[in-house]
Protein backbone atom coordinates (compact mmCIF):
# COMPACT_ATOMS: atom_id res chain seq x y z
CA UNK A 1 0.00 0.00 0.00
CA UNK A 2 1.57 3.84 -1.09
CA UNK A 3 1.79 5.95 2.17
CA UNK A 4 0.00 8.50 -0.13
CA UNK A 5 -4.02 7.29 -0.15
CA UNK A 6 -5.81 8.67 -2.80
CA UNK A 7 -9.70 9.82 -3.02
CA UNK A 8 -10.61 7.03 -4.33
CA UNK A 9 -8.94 4.83 -2.50
CA UNK A 10 -10.42 6.53 0.60
CA UNK A 11 -13.88 6.02 -0.30
CA UNK A 12 -13.60 2.34 -0.99
CA UNK A 13 -12.04 1.75 2.40
CA UNK A 14 -14.80 3.83 3.94
CA UNK A 15 -17.31 2.50 2.02
CA UNK A 16 -18.42 0.00 4.10
CA UNK A 17 -19.10 2.84 6.98
CA UNK A 18 -22.80 2.69 5.80
CA UNK A 19 -25.06 -0.17 5.98
CA UNK A 20 -26.21 -1.86 3.05
CA UNK A 21 -23.83 0.33 1.22
CA UNK A 22 -24.30 -0.17 -2.80
CA UNK A 23 -21.44 2.10 -3.70
CA UNK A 24 -23.82 4.63 -5.29
CA UNK A 25 -22.67 7.60 -2.81
CA UNK A 26 -19.05 6.40 -3.67
CA UNK A 27 -19.41 7.04 -7.32
CA UNK A 28 -21.15 10.48 -6.99
CA UNK A 29 -17.95 11.64 -4.89
CA UNK A 30 -15.68 10.28 -7.64
CA UNK A 31 -17.98 11.87 -9.85
CA UNK A 32 -17.18 14.92 -8.23
CA UNK A 33 -13.61 14.85 -7.95
CA UNK A 34 -13.23 14.44 -11.39
CA UNK A 35 -15.31 17.58 -12.46
CA UNK A 36 -13.27 19.37 -9.80
CA UNK A 37 -9.91 18.51 -11.71
CA UNK A 38 -10.94 19.74 -14.82
CA UNK A 39 -12.13 23.08 -13.31
CA UNK A 40 -9.08 23.28 -11.42
CA UNK A 41 -7.51 22.97 -14.68
CA UNK A 42 -9.27 26.16 -16.14
CA UNK A 43 -9.38 28.13 -12.74
CA UNK A 44 -5.11 27.88 -12.86
CA UNK A 45 -4.71 28.98 -16.16
CA UNK A 46 -7.44 31.57 -15.81
CA UNK A 47 -5.45 34.54 -16.86
CA UNK A 48 -3.50 32.76 -19.83
CA UNK A 49 -6.75 31.94 -21.47
CA UNK A 50 -10.02 33.79 -22.37
CA UNK A 51 -11.92 32.07 -19.24
CA UNK A 52 -11.58 35.18 -17.11
CA UNK A 53 -14.23 38.19 -16.77
CA UNK A 54 -18.25 38.52 -17.81
CA UNK A 55 -19.78 35.72 -19.09
CA UNK A 56 -22.61 38.53 -20.78
CA UNK A 57 -25.12 37.34 -18.82
CA UNK A 58 -26.93 36.79 -15.75
CA UNK A 59 -27.55 33.79 -13.45
CA UNK A 60 -30.77 33.20 -11.85
CA UNK A 61 -29.79 35.83 -8.85
CA UNK A 62 -29.40 38.62 -11.42
CA UNK A 63 -25.88 38.22 -10.80
CA UNK A 64 -23.08 38.63 -13.81
CA UNK A 65 -21.85 35.57 -14.57
CA UNK A 66 -18.22 35.17 -14.96
CA UNK A 67 -16.89 32.68 -17.90
CA UNK A 68 -15.69 30.23 -15.23
CA UNK A 69 -18.77 29.83 -13.41
CA UNK A 70 -20.85 29.12 -16.08
CA UNK A 71 -17.91 26.77 -17.52
CA UNK A 72 -18.12 24.88 -13.46
CA UNK A 73 -21.45 25.23 -13.85
CA UNK A 74 -21.74 23.07 -17.25
CA UNK A 75 -18.84 20.62 -15.97
CA UNK A 76 -20.11 19.55 -13.14
CA UNK A 77 -24.02 18.72 -14.64
CA UNK A 78 -22.08 16.61 -17.13
CA UNK A 79 -19.90 14.79 -15.27
CA UNK A 80 -23.32 13.63 -13.23
CA UNK A 81 -25.67 13.22 -16.39
CA UNK A 82 -24.72 10.13 -16.83
CA UNK A 83 -24.09 7.88 -13.53
CA UNK A 84 -27.03 5.88 -12.15
CA UNK A 85 -27.35 7.46 -8.55
CA UNK A 86 -28.17 11.04 -9.74
CA UNK A 87 -31.53 11.96 -10.88
CA UNK A 88 -31.41 15.82 -10.72
CA UNK A 89 -29.63 19.07 -9.92
CA UNK A 90 -30.09 22.09 -8.41
CA UNK A 91 -27.18 24.67 -8.94
CA UNK A 92 -26.63 28.49 -7.92
CA UNK A 93 -26.35 29.11 -11.85
CA UNK A 94 -30.20 27.93 -12.77
CA UNK A 95 -33.38 28.69 -11.76
CA UNK A 96 -35.02 25.64 -12.19
CA UNK A 97 -33.62 21.77 -11.16
CA UNK A 98 -32.04 20.18 -14.51
CA UNK A 99 -33.76 16.77 -14.56
CA UNK A 100 -32.01 13.96 -15.46
CA UNK A 101 -34.13 11.61 -18.17
CA UNK A 102 -31.92 9.33 -19.13
CA UNK A 103 -32.20 5.64 -18.51
CA UNK A 104 -29.15 5.99 -16.40
CA UNK A 105 -30.65 8.69 -14.01
CA UNK A 106 -34.31 7.98 -14.16
CA UNK A 107 -33.81 5.45 -11.39
CA UNK A 108 -31.36 7.38 -9.26
CA UNK A 109 -32.41 7.53 -5.74
CA UNK A 110 -30.07 11.21 -5.17
CA UNK A 111 -30.42 14.56 -6.23
CA UNK A 112 -27.58 17.14 -5.89
CA UNK A 113 -27.35 20.96 -4.94
CA UNK A 114 -24.06 22.75 -5.46
CA UNK A 115 -22.96 26.12 -6.55
CA UNK A 116 -20.62 25.21 -9.08
CA UNK A 117 -18.29 28.64 -8.39
CA UNK A 118 -18.69 30.15 -5.21
CA UNK A 119 -16.85 33.97 -5.27
CA UNK A 120 -16.33 33.97 -8.37
CA UNK A 121 -16.64 37.83 -8.76
CA UNK A 122 -12.69 37.01 -7.03
CA UNK A 123 -11.84 34.90 -10.27
CA UNK A 124 -10.32 38.07 -11.90
CA UNK A 125 -8.03 39.29 -9.02
CA UNK A 126 -7.01 35.50 -7.87
CA UNK A 127 -8.56 35.22 -4.74
CA UNK A 128 -9.39 32.08 -3.59
CA UNK A 129 -12.69 30.46 -4.89
CA UNK A 130 -14.85 27.09 -4.44
CA UNK A 131 -17.12 24.75 -5.20
CA UNK A 132 -20.03 23.73 -2.84
CA UNK A 133 -22.14 20.76 -3.02
CA UNK A 134 -24.51 18.84 -1.10
CA UNK A 135 -26.25 15.43 -1.51
CA UNK A 136 -29.70 14.30 -0.20
CA UNK A 137 -31.60 11.01 -0.64
CA UNK A 138 -34.75 11.22 -2.40
CA UNK A 139 -38.01 10.59 0.00
CA UNK A 140 -40.48 9.49 -2.46
CA UNK A 141 -38.44 7.59 -5.52
CA UNK A 142 -41.83 6.34 -6.46
CA UNK A 143 -42.45 9.85 -7.62
CA UNK A 144 -41.60 11.91 -10.47
CA UNK A 145 -38.28 14.05 -9.30
CA UNK A 146 -39.33 17.50 -8.69
CA UNK A 147 -38.32 20.47 -7.06
CA UNK A 148 -40.45 19.75 -4.51
CA UNK A 149 -37.78 16.39 -3.68
CA UNK A 150 -34.80 19.41 -2.70
CA UNK A 151 -37.45 20.91 -0.05
CA UNK A 152 -35.86 18.72 2.67
CA UNK A 153 -33.91 20.19 6.35
CA UNK A 154 -29.94 20.03 5.97
CA UNK A 155 -30.33 17.42 8.59
CA UNK A 156 -30.95 14.81 5.75
CA UNK A 157 -27.77 15.64 3.62
CA UNK A 158 -26.27 12.47 3.34
CA UNK A 159 -22.99 14.10 1.97
CA UNK A 160 -21.54 17.79 1.52
CA UNK A 161 -18.59 19.05 0.84
CA UNK A 162 -16.31 22.02 -0.90
CA UNK A 163 -13.71 21.96 -3.22
CA UNK A 164 -10.91 25.24 -2.79
CA UNK A 165 -9.57 26.39 -5.40
CA UNK A 166 -6.29 28.31 -3.79
CA UNK A 167 -2.78 27.87 -3.18
CA UNK A 168 -3.54 23.96 -3.70
CA UNK A 169 -6.68 22.64 -4.68
CA UNK A 170 -7.89 20.42 -1.89
CA UNK A 171 -11.34 18.77 -1.89
CA UNK A 172 -13.12 18.50 1.53
CA UNK A 173 -16.18 16.60 2.55
CA UNK A 174 -18.32 14.55 4.97
CA UNK A 175 -20.93 11.41 4.83
CA UNK A 176 -21.72 11.69 8.77
CA UNK A 177 -18.54 9.92 9.94
CA UNK A 178 -16.02 13.15 10.26
CA UNK A 179 -14.75 15.88 7.96
CA UNK A 180 -11.36 15.11 5.47
CA UNK A 181 -9.61 16.89 3.21
CA UNK A 182 -7.34 15.97 -0.03
CA UNK A 183 -5.41 17.82 -1.64
CA UNK A 184 -4.66 17.50 -5.39
CA UNK A 185 -1.17 16.59 -6.23
CA UNK A 186 -1.24 17.59 -10.32
CA UNK A 187 1.97 15.63 -10.54
CA UNK A 188 -0.05 12.60 -10.43
CA UNK A 189 -3.52 14.22 -11.24
CA UNK A 190 -5.35 12.68 -7.97
CA UNK A 191 -6.90 14.13 -4.70
CA UNK A 192 -4.73 12.74 -1.93
CA UNK A 193 -5.54 13.06 1.84
CA UNK A 194 -3.91 15.33 3.45
CA UNK A 195 -6.21 16.33 6.52
CA UNK A 196 -7.42 13.25 7.80
CA UNK A 197 -10.18 13.32 10.63
CA UNK A 198 -10.40 17.29 10.50
CA UNK A 199 -11.45 18.84 14.04
CA UNK A 200 -12.41 22.56 14.10
CA UNK A 201 -10.96 24.43 17.47
CA UNK A 202 -13.40 25.68 19.60
CA UNK A 203 -11.88 28.67 19.82
CA UNK A 204 -10.38 30.89 17.51
CA UNK A 205 -8.97 33.98 17.14
CA UNK A 206 -10.49 35.46 13.94
CA UNK A 207 -14.01 36.43 12.95
CA UNK A 208 -15.23 36.76 9.68
CA UNK A 209 -17.80 39.41 8.49
CA UNK A 210 -18.34 42.54 5.77
CA UNK A 211 -17.89 45.46 8.29
CA UNK A 212 -18.91 47.70 5.61
CA UNK A 213 -22.30 46.78 6.58
CA UNK A 214 -22.02 47.24 10.44
CA UNK A 215 -24.39 49.90 10.22
CA UNK A 216 -27.18 47.38 8.93
CA UNK A 217 -26.71 45.07 11.07
CA UNK A 218 -29.11 43.76 13.95
CA UNK A 219 -27.68 45.35 17.05
CA UNK A 220 -26.69 42.00 18.58
CA UNK A 221 -23.93 41.37 15.61
CA UNK A 222 -22.67 44.91 16.34
CA UNK A 223 -22.39 44.12 19.88
CA UNK A 224 -20.84 41.05 18.93
CA UNK A 225 -18.69 42.75 16.64
CA UNK A 226 -17.66 45.47 19.47
CA UNK A 227 -16.92 41.86 21.57
CA UNK A 228 -14.24 40.95 19.17
CA UNK A 229 -12.75 44.04 19.23
CA UNK A 230 -12.34 44.35 23.19
CA UNK A 231 -9.12 43.98 24.56
CA UNK A 232 -9.25 40.99 27.17
CA UNK A 233 -6.15 38.55 27.07
CA UNK A 234 -7.82 35.81 28.62
CA UNK A 235 -9.52 35.17 25.51
CA UNK A 236 -7.52 36.24 23.05
CA UNK A 237 -9.18 39.68 22.13
CA UNK A 238 -9.06 41.19 20.17
CA UNK A 239 -9.34 39.01 17.55
CA UNK A 240 -8.23 39.81 14.19
CA UNK A 241 -10.54 40.38 11.18
CA UNK A 242 -9.95 37.81 8.51
CA UNK A 243 -12.51 38.39 4.90
CA UNK A 244 -11.60 37.55 1.89
CA UNK A 245 -15.81 37.98 0.59
CA UNK A 246 -15.68 34.14 -0.53
CA UNK A 247 -17.30 32.07 2.03
CA UNK A 248 -15.57 28.99 0.79
CA UNK A 249 -11.72 30.40 1.78
CA UNK A 250 -13.28 31.83 4.61
CA UNK A 251 -14.86 28.98 6.16
CA UNK A 252 -12.12 27.07 4.86
CA UNK A 253 -9.19 29.03 7.16
CA UNK A 254 -12.07 29.07 9.86
CA UNK A 255 -11.94 25.24 10.03
CA UNK A 256 -8.46 24.48 10.47
CA UNK A 257 -7.68 27.09 12.47
CA UNK A 258 -11.02 28.05 14.38
CA UNK A 259 -12.89 31.52 13.49
CA UNK A 260 -16.15 32.53 13.17
CA UNK A 261 -18.03 33.64 9.92
CA UNK A 262 -21.25 35.60 9.92
CA UNK A 263 -23.43 36.43 6.85
CA UNK A 264 -26.29 38.01 9.02
CA UNK A 265 -29.47 39.58 8.33
CA UNK A 266 -29.48 43.23 7.36
CA UNK A 267 -32.11 45.53 6.74
CA UNK A 268 -31.34 45.78 3.09
CA UNK A 269 -31.51 41.62 3.16
CA UNK A 270 -33.59 40.83 5.41
CA UNK A 271 -32.53 37.14 5.33
CA UNK A 272 -29.25 37.79 4.55
CA UNK A 273 -27.33 36.73 1.37
CA UNK A 274 -26.18 33.13 1.51
CA UNK A 275 -28.07 30.28 -0.02
CA UNK A 276 -29.47 28.28 2.48
CA UNK A 277 -29.47 25.22 -0.31
CA UNK A 278 -26.20 24.83 -1.48
CA UNK A 279 -24.19 27.13 0.72
CA UNK A 280 -25.39 27.12 4.80
CA UNK A 281 -26.28 23.38 4.80
CA UNK A 282 -23.43 21.82 3.37
CA UNK A 283 -21.15 24.23 5.25
CA UNK A 284 -23.31 23.92 8.48
CA UNK A 285 -22.81 19.79 7.39
CA UNK A 286 -19.19 20.01 7.47
CA UNK A 287 -18.69 22.39 10.30
CA UNK A 288 -20.92 20.14 12.63
CA UNK A 289 -19.41 16.87 11.90
CA UNK A 290 -15.85 18.61 12.64
CA UNK A 291 -17.03 19.82 15.88
CA UNK A 292 -18.14 23.09 15.19
CA UNK A 293 -21.46 25.14 14.82
CA UNK A 294 -23.50 26.71 12.91
CA UNK A 295 -27.10 28.86 13.50
CA UNK A 296 -29.20 31.42 11.86
CA UNK A 297 -28.43 33.07 15.52
CA UNK A 298 -31.91 31.29 16.25
CA UNK A 299 -31.75 27.77 15.39
CA UNK A 300 -29.44 25.37 13.87
CA UNK A 301 -28.52 25.91 10.18
CA UNK A 302 -29.88 22.15 9.23
CA UNK A 303 -33.38 22.71 11.32
CA UNK A 304 -34.14 25.52 8.71
CA UNK A 305 -37.65 24.23 6.79
CA UNK A 306 -36.54 25.52 3.03
CA UNK A 307 -39.48 25.86 0.67
CA UNK A 308 -37.65 27.96 -2.08
CA UNK A 309 -35.21 26.51 -3.62
CA UNK A 310 -32.84 29.52 -3.59
CA UNK A 311 -33.84 30.30 -0.35
CA UNK A 312 -31.60 32.67 1.62
CA UNK A 313 -30.48 32.31 5.32
CA UNK A 314 -28.53 34.21 8.01
CA UNK A 315 -25.84 32.15 8.95
CA UNK A 316 -23.39 32.61 12.08
CA UNK A 317 -20.93 29.74 11.96
CA UNK A 318 -17.46 28.11 13.29
CA UNK A 319 -15.91 27.46 16.16
CA UNK A 320 -18.54 26.09 19.01
CA UNK A 321 -17.19 28.88 21.19
CA UNK A 322 -17.36 31.72 19.39
CA UNK A 323 -20.73 30.71 17.16
CA UNK A 324 -22.34 30.54 21.01
CA UNK A 325 -21.48 33.85 22.25
CA UNK A 326 -22.21 36.09 18.74
CA UNK A 327 -26.12 33.65 19.16
CA UNK A 328 -25.88 34.86 22.79
CA UNK A 329 -25.33 38.58 21.92
CA UNK A 330 -27.93 37.93 18.74
CA UNK A 331 -30.60 36.59 20.94
CA UNK A 332 -30.62 38.84 23.59
CA UNK A 333 -30.92 41.47 21.52
CA UNK A 334 -33.89 40.30 19.95
CA UNK A 335 -35.48 40.07 23.35
CA UNK A 336 -34.84 43.51 24.60
CA UNK A 337 -36.54 44.50 20.90
P1 LIG B 1 -20.28 40.51 0.50
C1 LIG B 1 -19.45 35.67 -2.86
O1 LIG B 1 -20.18 36.53 -3.74
C2 LIG B 1 -20.39 35.31 -1.72
O2 LIG B 1 -21.50 34.63 -2.20
C3 LIG B 1 -19.64 34.48 -0.69
O3 LIG B 1 -18.70 33.64 -1.23
C4 LIG B 1 -19.03 35.55 0.21
O4 LIG B 1 -18.81 35.09 1.54
C5 LIG B 1 -20.09 36.65 0.18
O5 LIG B 1 -20.79 36.51 -1.05
C6 LIG B 1 -19.48 38.02 0.24
O6 LIG B 1 -20.55 38.95 0.24
O7 LIG B 1 -21.67 41.12 0.56
O8 LIG B 1 -19.55 40.64 1.82
O9 LIG B 1 -19.45 40.99 -0.67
Amino acid sequence: MSAVKTLNEFIIERQHDFPYATGELSAILRDIGLAAKVINREVNKAGLTNVLGAAGSDNVQGEQQQKLDVYANHQFIEALRYGHEICAVASEENEEIIIFDNENSKKGKYIIAFDPLDGSSNIDVNVSIGTIFSIYRRENIQEQVSEKDFYQKGKNQVAAGYVIYGSSTMLVYTTGKGVNGFTLDPSIGEFCLSHPDIKIPANGKTFSINEGNYKLYPKGVQEYINYCKEEDSSTNRPYSARYIGSMVADLHRNLIKGGIFIYPATTKSPNGKLRLLYECNPMAFIVEQAGGKASTGEINIMDVELTELHQRCPIFIGSAEMVEKACELFKSSILQL
